[in-house]
């Protein structure tokens, strides 16, 4: 009854942001991401009939009330009347970063929780259950480039995410992270999402989103950076407007997001290769090519603000790991894929 299980984070290059049925958590738009190969969390899950509580562990320190609830109503999700479990995760970046992603750890999590119960899950099925606990982990269930469809309200089962290109299909993506200020964000995105329904751009938003995903999946069929760019950049400001014109308004960008998205504007127009993005924090990202990730990495680095940054590439999904126990430092043990 245990099983250790890694997952990466992704970026959306077309943005989640809105739901059609908070109850069972499903989007009220589709969403590209690609999954990166940075920002890893390793989890192991193991159900013990000799616990009467269930204990969460991250980064080898318990989890605060808030954190523990959400990881043991999710334990619920994967196998129904369990028993309880101890649950340890740890991240191979900084969680006060900023960064933690709660798609990482959910994806991990899922995985680590239905081999733990002897579930044999495909990816489909892996991916209705992580959505449920974040719509975002759906996509981290993959790698490389996957879409996240929309589902219909009221049916559990109905939105799930599938892969559109492996992560060694479209190797010379590259996404560079801008880290601005740290720490926990201040408007969670559950939060932001409900919030912006109060936009008179949400309709906007939700009627425009879907047409990007013909246009992402074309460009990425065609190995098009500069249409998959564009799509991104678009998809990225759009959400944010939505976001911003609620009442009250919901502000991620901070200063030096938006003079990182000047930077990366205005690279573009010195011929290199640079499309903005930004997710419900103040982190501007740049979508770009091997080439020309260092220059666009120290372009961003110089935007006073922005303390430091990560070039990533195209990650695999989430993984079982043969371990038998996790390493308490380091991430050191065979992988095999699903
Ligand atoms: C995305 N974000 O597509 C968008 C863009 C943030 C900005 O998916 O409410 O934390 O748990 O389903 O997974 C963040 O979404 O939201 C997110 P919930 P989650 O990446």
């Amino acid at each position: 009854m245990y099983a250790l299980a890694e997952a990466r984070a992704n970026i959306a290059l077309v943005k989640y942001w809105g739901k059609s049925d908070l109850a069972r958590n499903l989007p009220a738009v589709p969403s590209l991401s690609l999954t990166v190969d940075a920002l890893t969390t390793r989890t192991s899950v193991h159900f013990d009939p000799a616990r009467n509580a269930d204990a969460v562990w991250i980064d080898r320190k318990p989890a605060d009330p808030r954190a523990q609830e959400r990881v043991s109503r999710h334990l619920d999700r994967v196998l129904p009347g369990r028993m309880f479990a101890e649950v340890r995760s740890s991240n191979d970046f900084p969680t006060a970063a900023g960064l933690a992603s709660s798609a990482s750890a959910f994806a991990a999590l899922t995985l680590a929780a239905s081999a733990a119960a002897g579930a044999a899950h495909d990816g489909t099925k892996l991916s209705i259950l992580a959505r449920q606990a974040s719509g975002s982990a759906a996509r981290s269930i993959f790698g490389g480039l996957v879409l996240l469809g929309v589902g219909t309200p009221g049916q559990t089962d109905s939105s799930f995410a599938t892969p559109i290109a492996s992560e060694r299909d479209w190797p010379d993506l590259r996404l560079v992270i801008g880290i601005g200020i740290e720490g926990p964000k201040e408007i969670g995105s559950t939060d932001g999402m409900t919030r912006s329904e109060a936009s008179p751009y949400y309709a906007s938003w939700t009627a425009s989103a879907p047409a990007e995903i013909p246009r992402a999946v074309e460009a990425i069929e065609r190995r098009d950076l500069a249409a998959l760019g564009a799509v991104a950049e678009r998809s990225a400001l759009r959400m944010h407007a939505c976001a911003m014109a609620s009442d009250p308004g919901v502000v991620y960008l901070r200063g030096p997001t938006v003079e990182g998205l000047h930077v990366i504007q205005k690279l573009r127009t010195r011929g290199f290769h640079a499309w903005f993005t930004c997710d419900a924090g103040p982190h501007p990202k740049a979508l770009t090519t091997p080439a020309d990730a260092e220059y666009v990495a120290r372009a961003l680095a110089e935007v006073p603000g922005i303390r430091r940054t990560i070039i990533a590439a195209p990650g695999a999904g989430a993984l079982l790991l043969d371990g038998q126990r996790m390493a308490s430092a380091g991430f050191t043990n065979e992988t095999r894929s699903l």
